[in-house]
């Protein structure tokens, strides 16, 4: 928590992607450095992380949804209140770029995700034969989807930790705090209880 009178700013991050793409294996290499064996996320975790933007200490919640496509549809429920979209694809599965880009335009097409900062990770760069950075912002199309907002392609490795702690950084580095416009803060509690009048996993 911040000082007493000083609370810090907090901003909610939504880490979206499909099935399979890595995201709760990358959500709790950030959190504990632990590579930790997942299942399926029907429904989503949340886990908050301390980190310093323009030399404040600030509170990152990490939202982040099951991506099987019945799981899909409940993605626009996180849309309200995001300060930053983190959307992972696995690079060494090219049959579902394609599906994967459908999902990312889908997604920034949302009026609550409207200038907010995109970042994509391309996971999975330890597999032999995984598309590179170029690869995916050209497969991507990024520079013209993304004209209105501010967006990156880091690589990395949720099973390595190879481009984890980047990718945190370049989070922090392009998340709008609540003090910048348009930005919301999070609150765990009211976020959850609004999900679960609006949601049924
Ligand atoms: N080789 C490799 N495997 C990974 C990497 N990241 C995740 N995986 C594996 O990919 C599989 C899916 O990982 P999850 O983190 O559960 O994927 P998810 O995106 O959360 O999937 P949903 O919850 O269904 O949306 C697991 O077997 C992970 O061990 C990576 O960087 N490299
Ligand atoms: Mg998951």
């Amino acid at each position: 928590m911040g000082q007493r009178g000083s609370k810090q700013p907090e901003a909610r991050v939504l880490l979206l992607g499909l099935d399979n793409a890595g995201k709760s294996t990358l959500l709790y290499k950030m959190k504990h450095n632990a590579s930790v064996s997942t299942v399926p996320t029907i429904g989503f975790n949340v886990e908050m992380f301390e980190a310093r933007k323009n030399k404040k200490n600030i509170a990152l919640t990490m939202w982040d949804v099951g991506g099987q496509t019945k799981m899909r549809e409940y993605w626009k429920s996180f849309h309200h209140g995001t300060a930053a979209v983190v959307f992972v694809v696995d690079s060494s599965d090219k049959e579902r770029l394609d599906e994967a880009r459908k999902e990312l335009e889908n997604t920034l097409r949302s009026g609550h995700l409207r200038g907010r900062s995109l970042i994509l990770l391309a996971n999975k760069q330890d597999v032999n034969g995984a598309l590179t950075v170029t690869e995916i912002k050209d497969k991507f199309n990024l520079t013209k989807l993304c004209s209105t907002r501010d967006w990156f392609v880091q690589p990395c490795s949720a099973k390595t930790g190879v481009g984890v702690e980047e990718a945190f950084r370049r989070v922090v580095q392009m998340v709008k705090l609540p003090s910048d416009s348009g930005a919301m803060k999070d609150n765990i509690k009211e976020t959850v209880n609004y999900l679960k009048a609006s949601t049924r996993f």
